[in-house]
């Protein structure tokens, strides 16, 4: 209960914030997903209506977006942290961790609004709005908006609805409540077209982001008698499909759908010249029996109980074994000794 009123004092405050502060600079994490996008959109729009000065950064590496994200018109958009960031409010939106953005370097002292649903947050905030139960930081946004009644622009709907349908997966995650079909009842009513946002995120889609798909199926091997379900691809498979980094998104749910998996692991060596011979990890547990953010955390990264990642210097072999370890310590197994993977 202390809990819940804690976040009730603290939804007062950033609303405080959001009334009186005049400059804003909004922020998310790098690689920027539907969710960071759609809530810096739909933040951007709350201020503006407000009449702030609002400005959105995201860092050169993070543009341009990857394709099915470009739609969005990001007004104000900057690309390196302005000179009177000293004077800003920064809101830090979806970001569950602030090493997750590299692009902003903070005096002491800044006002840091911290406005995210990752149960792991690390509230490196000045004010630490974290709701782990809402389904996406577009909900957050979203109750933000109603709370100052303020009428979102169509724009703003369609930010909102993108952030709640990327982070429940389509309503079909566990993180889908009453509350994300109530924001979407809201917002169709609202003139949001379903079927145009579907067709941009979903279809529409370049090939080599097939050729991709194709090359991951083919690298999938399975540990410990399915738990682990494992695909990985190179840089050079990369570049053989003619795919960007991007083109890797979506591919993981597949590996999740395969009966018998509780972990599936999407394993992409990040592409030269930036950093070459690491790799990118991306976990997702099936059902509550692993917590796949605490294996991520384990190396320094972070995420949802069912859904996280994080980046690594490990080789292949050293990775697949710490995983099958992890997997194994969690579900209270031995890990299966014989060493060999059964290959799909
Ligand atoms: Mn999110």
């Amino acid at each position: 209960v202390s809990g819940e009123h804690d976040l009730s004092a603290t939804r007062a405050a950033i609303l405080a914030h959001l009334r009186e502060d005049r400059l804003f600079l909004l922020v998310s994490h790098e690689n920027p997903d539907g969710d960071a996008l759609g809530s810096l959109v739909a933040m951007h729009g709350l201020l503006s209506a407000l009449g702030k000065d609002v400005q959105i950064l995201i860092s050169p590496g993070d543009l341009p977006l990857p394709y099915e994200y470009r739609f969005f018109e990001l007004e104000d958009l900057i690309q390196a942290p302005p000179g009177d960031v000293g004077q800003r409010t920064v809101v830090f939106l979806d970001c569950g961790n602030i090493d997750r953005n590299s692009a902003v370097a903070l005096g002491d002292g800044a006002h840091l609004l911290n406005v995210d649903h990752h149960h792991d947050n690390t509230r490196f905030g000045t004010l630490n709005y974290v709701v782990s139960e809402a389904s996406c930081t577009a909900e957050i946004v979203w109750g933000l908006l109603r709370e100052l009644e303020i009428a979102a622009t169509p724009a703003v709907a369609e930010a909102l609805y993108v952030g709640l349908i990327t982070d429940t997966g389509r309503f079909m995650y566990e993180n889908t409540g009453p509350g994300a079909h109530e924001m979407a009842a809201e917002l169709i009513a609202g003139g949001v077209d379903v079927q145009g946002v579907y067709r941009r995120l979903y279809e529409e889609m370049p090939m080599p982001k097939l050729a991709l798909l194709a090359q991951a199926l083919l690298n999938t091997r399975r540990f410990d008698s399915g738990a682990l379900t494992l695909a990985t691809l190179s840089a050079e498979e990369f570049r053989q499909a003619g795919a960007e980094e991007s083109y890797s998104e979506g591919i993981i749910d597949h590996l999740r759908a395969v009966q018998g998996t509780k972990v599936a692991v999407l394993i992409r060596e990040l592409t030269p010249p930036q950093s070459r011979g690491t790799h990118k990890v991306s976990l997702r547990a099936t059902d509550g029996e692993v917590d796949v953010s605490a294996i991520a955390r384990a190396q320094g990264g972070g995420g949802h109980r069912r859904a996280a990642g994080f980046s690594t210097a490990l080789g292949l072999e050293e990775l697949s074994s710490f995983l099958r370890r992890e997997i194994a310590a969690q579900l209270d197994r031995a890990v299966d000794q014989h060493p060999a993977a059964s290959v799909v």
